[in-house]
């Protein structure tokens, strides 16, 4: 249960991970740091190369994947939309788009291209740092490279800009007809080991699970009488609560804004650590300690939970029954190996015993099995996927309507859900914060191979903390001599919101005028410096671009 509520990222993959060692010839991979990120899926990418297809890496910095590369170009922080614009403009001024894909399968074209016609290599190089010729030659090798896989992650999602630059990739795809096909799509890589589970069973502020919407009467008066309650909306206040809200909810980051205007008086948090992962941490500490009530459920005593009130001790993965859904919709069974230790329990056993506490009914759950067979039944995707298929086959991939389905490898095939795939012609805007004078350098921030975000269980490894023990800025050879660190072994990095002391590595694999944090180091940590910008839609912080300044100490 990881990640219940960091629901960061956005859909699932189109195509499944064998395809691109299979069926690829083009990997076009962006903000992403695959090998360390992902590392299996990695694999599959270069064994493709073997047999001769391409890899394309665009990211700020030079990561591991991006050695590996045939084409590799670093850019500048937050110009992705920029980026995609120009690629689009070289495949329609030079030929290269899908016509037939275009014309049967999508709409809105002709806007598409008007607006692309604007974002000229030359124009693009000057807000992306990558070069006309090298613009030029990534969309020729991706439009050519039929079928071609976009692969992202963090670097496109977590900018104010982020569902922009999501409907960037799919713009590029179905331009040049790389979905509905085998090795082709756009990849979001999804993180947490069930993160798409979490949000596959309504996870969001928005939807119950299989993603319908809580706004829909229909929806409601299904879930409404299996739960054997009143459809309609509640009245919280004094009243009894019955029945089921047709009020979408808050995202994590606008409920700890709530708790600073009274509109969040209690918050349980559960499976998450918002003291390191969450932006903008003095904030976050501001917030949780002007919480009445807090409540932490997590399988260790981490920074949030030393904040809260209550600490509920949950199970472990390796002490638990139930499912698991990885990033490309694959549901596999995760089974006990151990009983929970000391007074854990499984984390819906400690939802059920508190919903009963509470006065509900219905949670009258036996086993994880039980639970299944009540998803079998609400969850129209999940119809499926049941225990017993799952002993049987190993895994499946929803949509999985009935028994009788085998599950879904790759999504859009011959037709899109909403019907024709539409084009969005999607302006250029700069991230929420740029660097200036005092803040000169563009910070972002990511992971590291050997942690695991806010390292509440990498780093209680030895093994693995000792890999990487401590919290480092990574900086350009050359700024590291603009900022005189003359072999000095520590700096403090500030941005507007605060200041953190740490390491520092020298690299020619960054592009100067950036540097990049690893967020895994509570007692450095890079969200002390973030900013808590959001997404208009998606609401997810701009934590991969903020303005700092870097001091030697
Ligand atoms: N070892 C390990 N593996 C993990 C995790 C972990 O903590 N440790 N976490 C898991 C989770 S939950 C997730 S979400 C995934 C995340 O996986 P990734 O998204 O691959 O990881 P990140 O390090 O956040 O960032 C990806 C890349 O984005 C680049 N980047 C920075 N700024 C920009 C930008 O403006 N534009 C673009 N296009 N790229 C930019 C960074 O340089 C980096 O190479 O990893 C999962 N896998
Ligand atoms: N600066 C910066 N910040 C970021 C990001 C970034 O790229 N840069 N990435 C963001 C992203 S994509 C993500 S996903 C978040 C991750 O942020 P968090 O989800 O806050 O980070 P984790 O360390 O994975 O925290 C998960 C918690 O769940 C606990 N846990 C593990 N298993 C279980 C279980 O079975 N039950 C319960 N109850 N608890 C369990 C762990 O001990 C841990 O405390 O960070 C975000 N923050
Ligand atoms: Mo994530």
């Amino acid at each position: 249960m990881a990640g219940l509520a960091a629901s960061f990222g956005s859909g699932a993959m189109t195509n499944s991970i064998p395809e691109f060692e299979t069926d690829s010839n083009c990997f076009l991979i962006i903000g992403s740091n695959t090998s360390e990120g992902h590392p299996l899926i990695a694999t599959r990418v270069l064994k493709a190369k073997k047999r001769g297809a391409k890899i394309i890496v665009l990211d700020p910095r030079k990561n591991q994947i991006g050695h590996w590369a045939d084409i590799f170009y670093s850019f500048r922080p937050g110009s992705d939309v920029a980026i995609f614009n120009a690629l689009m403009n070289v495949i329609i001024s030079e030929g290269l788009q899908d016509a037939a894909f275009i014309a049967e399968r999508t709409e809105d074209f002709e806007a598409l291209k008007a607006l692309v016609a604007e974002y000229t290599p030359e124009k693009v190089a000057e807000i992306s740092g990558i070069p006309a010729d090298g613009i030029r030659e990534i969309a020729r090798t991706y439009a050519r490279g039929k079928p071609a896989a976009i692969l992202y992650a963090m670097g496109i999602t977590q900018h104010t800009t982020g569902v922009d630059n999501v409907k960037s990739t799919s713009n590029l795809a179905m331009l040049c007809g790389n979905m509905g096909i085998p090795g082709g799509g756009v990849n979001p890589l999804r993180g947490q080991n069930n993160v798409q589970g979490a949000c596959d069973m309504g996870g969001l502020p928005n939807v119950y699970p299989g993603y319908q919407a809580v706004t829909s009467d229909e929806v409601r008066e299904k879930f409404a009488k299996a739960w054997s309650l009143d459809s309609g909306p509640r009245t919280v206040d004094g009243g009894t609560v019955r029945g089921l809200s047709s009020t979408v909810g808050m995202t994590v980051t606008e409920m700890l804004h709530a708790t600073q205007e009274g509109k969040i008086r209690a918050l349980y948090i559960m499976g998450e650590n918002p003291m390191v992962s969450d932006p903008d941490l003095n904030h976050v500490r501001h917030c949780l300690e002007q919480t009445e009530f807090l409540v932490v459920q997590d399988i260790f005593l981490t920074e949030t939970a030393q904040m809260a009130h209550v600490v509920l001790p949950g199970a472990s993965f390796a002490e638990k029954d139930g499912t698991f859904t990885n990033t490309e919709r694959r549901v596999q069974r995760v089974r006990q190996a151990i009983k929970p230790v000391g007074d854990a329990r499984e984390d819906w056993v400690i939802i059920c015993e508190l919903a009963k506490k509470m006065g509900a009914s219905g949670f009258d759950f036996q086993s994880a099995k039980a639970i299944m067979e009540e998803i079998n039944k609400l969850t129209p995707s999940y119809g499926g996927i049941t225990f017993e298929r799952l002993e049987e086959l190993g895994s499946l991939q929803w949509p999985c309507p009935a028994v009788d389905h085998p599950g879904t490898p790759y999504l859009h095939k011959g037709k899109f859900t909403r019907g024709l795939g539409k084009f969005f012609p999607l302006e250029f805007k700069e991230p929420a914060e740029l660097p200036n004078d005092e803040y000169p350098f563009t910070l972002t921030t990511g992971r590291l191979m050997f942690h695991f975000h806010t390292g509440s269980m990498t780093r209680r490894s030895k093994k693995l903390d000792s890999e990487v023990p401590e919290a480092y800025v990574e900086i350009n050879v050359k700024d590291a001599g603009r900022i005189g660190l003359n072999g000095n072994k520590r700096v403090r990095v500030t941005s507007r919101r605060g200041q953190i002391e740490l390491g520092v590595r020298v690299t020619d694999d960054i592009k100067r005028g950036i540097v990049f944090i690893p967020f895994h180091f509570a007692e450095a940590a890079a969200n002390v410096l973030t900013n808590s910008a959001i997404d208009p839609v998606a609401k997810i912080p701009e934590y991969k671009v903020c303005a700092v300044k870097v001091e030697v100490v």
